[in-house]
């Protein structure tokens, strides 16, 4: 294993590595506080601590970030929103995507897989997604490139990779937002034959199980979510491996506009994960609830325990970093 990539023949890294840890602290501080919501069943409050904890400990991290992806337009969220400049304003020039809640109804009903992500790239280097819905496929690495298309039916993806995979359909599993606009995608996979893992919420941590089949027993993910839970997945899979094609669903000429005031000229465009999230690329996310991904935060008399996992595609490095804070 080689642990110097110094002389390595891949691009220069343009993002100092030991600010992967400050991204830690960044989604934990803002776990930790959404923790205290768990199961309270107030979606909002529980964003709301998450964001404030995360933007006060983004604060203190030495980079001269701006908000790509964030709580919204600058009118309507107070705190991270797009184009807020953040970080301690010293230090690289960086693009920031977050979502400080991943699944705000998760927590409020202290359901599985509430996370809270950040996303941090080159200037330049995240897509400026509008907050429309997103068309998605992904599957783990090791297929050939191209395997899947959003050109091809949801079924036609899946058999691509059970040929490739040397496996029935039958064998494939897929994970899919459960949501009343995905009842004939679900039905056409069922009638293929294919097992149907359904979610409730929560794709970026669907994205990330498919692309870790092994452990978590899915083979692709299918369906419509968030464009900007898209980006991060994306973030997230040029760490892991895996492919990924996104496509913004734009079926309203204001939501067209909207694309277009963001830098979006061609709407019908298909993203792939590396012109979602391009360049060097740090991602990282804390359990807020406990998961299949992570663990929840651990409310102890005397300490408070954090379960995250950081990742960085330059090198590829994926951790899992379980920390216990004093109270
Ligand atoms: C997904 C999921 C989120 O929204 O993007 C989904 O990742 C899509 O929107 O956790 P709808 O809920 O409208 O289907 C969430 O479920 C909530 O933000």
């Amino acid at each position: 294993m080689q642990l110097s990539k110094a002389d390595s023949s891949k691009p220069s890294a343009v993002i100092e590595r030991s600010l992967t840890l400050e991204l830690v602290r960044v989604t934990e501080r803002a776990a930790v506080a959404a923790a205290g919501w768990r199961g309270k069943g107030d979606e909002k409050a529980a964003d709301a601590a998450a964001v404030e904890a995360m933007r006060a400990e983004m604060r203190q991290v030495a980079i001269a970030g701006r908000i790509v992806i964030g709580e919204g337009e600058r009118d309507e969220a107070p705190m991270l929103y797009i184009g807020e400049e953040v970080g301690a304003g010293e230090g690289p020039e960086v693009d920031i995507a977050v979502d400080p809640l991943e699944g705000t109804t998760l927590c409020a009903k202290n359901q599985p897989d509430a996370i809270c992500v950040l996303a941090m790239a080159e200037r330049g280097g995240l897509l400026n997604a509008p907050d429309v819905y997103m068309t998605k496929v992904a599957i783990g690495a090791g297929y050939p490139a191209g395997l899947i298309d959003l050109d091809q039916s949801p079924v036609e993806n899946v058999r691509a990779l059970a040929r490739a995979k040397g496996v029935p359909v039958s064998e494939i599993t897929a994970c899919v937002l459960d949501r009343p606009r995905h009842a004939g995608l679900i039905e056409d996979l069922r009638i293929a034959g294919v097992a149907v893992k359904l979610i409730s919420d929560g794709d970026i941590a669907g994205i990330i199980h498919a692309s870790n089949t092994e452990d978590t027993g899915i083979d692709i993910y299918l369906g419509s979510g968030g464009a900007p839970e898209g980006v991060l997945a994306a973030a997230a899979l040029r760490c892991i491996g895996g492919q990924m094609q996104g496509r913004l669903i734009l079926d309203t000429p204001d939501k067209r506009d909207r694309a277009k005031r963001m830098g979006i000229l061609d709407p019908n465009r298909k993203y792939d994960a590396a012109d979602m999230a391009s360049g060097d690329v740090l991602f990282a996310a804390t359990g807020v609830t406990d998961g299949s991904l992570l663990a929840g935060v651990k409310l102890r008399r005397t300490h408070v325990m954090t379960s995250t996992i950081v990742m960085r595609s330059w090198s590829q490095t994926v951790r899992w970093i379980n920390a216990r804070h004093a109270r």
